[in-house]
């Protein structure tokens, strides 16, 4: 599954912490957007789809949530919980995002421009296009 779990270096001093996040170095593409998800209750769920060609980096900044990863063969969950911590997610992966906490601020760093075109929304065309 292209997916992968990233642990970013944080600048520790007594002002706090200070993580960096950089375009093809330790986020793996160039980043072309930039965007980010709260106000959300525990009981909310987004996502329900793919990406064409997308690649993204998730972190929950704040809070938590737990992602569902679908490759069409395997599923597999994972759970943002630390601002140094991201979730690479390739493009063809099948993404649910649920048990987000009150305090829940996930952003995301995209690969591209935003484009409905790129989203594969229905979850039997996505197994489709596994074939
Ligand atoms: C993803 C997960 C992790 C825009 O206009 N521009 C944007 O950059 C984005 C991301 C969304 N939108 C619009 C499209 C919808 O009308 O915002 C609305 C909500 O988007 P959506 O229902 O796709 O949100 P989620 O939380 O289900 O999915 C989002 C991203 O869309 C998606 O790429 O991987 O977060």
């Amino acid at each position: 599954m292209k997916i992968d779990l990233l642990e970013f270096f944080q600048h520790e001093s007594d002002k706090g912490y200070l993580v960096p996040l950089e375009s093809n170095n330790n986020i793996p593409f160039e980043i072309k957007r930039v965007y980010f998800i709260h106000g959300t209750s525990d009981n909310t769920k987004r996502g329900f789809h793919a990406h064409k060609h997308l690649q993204q980096v998730a972190i929950c900044v704040s809070g938590s949530c737990v992602f569902l990863l679908d490759d069409g063969n395997k599923k597999t969950r994972v759970k943002l919980d630390k601002p140094n911590k991201g979730l690479y997610i390739g493009n063809n992966v099948w993404r649910e995002m649920s048990d987000f906490s009150d305090d829940c601020v996930l952003l995301v760093l995209a690969s591209e421009q935003y484009a409905e075109s790129d989203y594969i929304r229905d979850y039997k065309e996505f197994l489709g296009c596994k074939k």
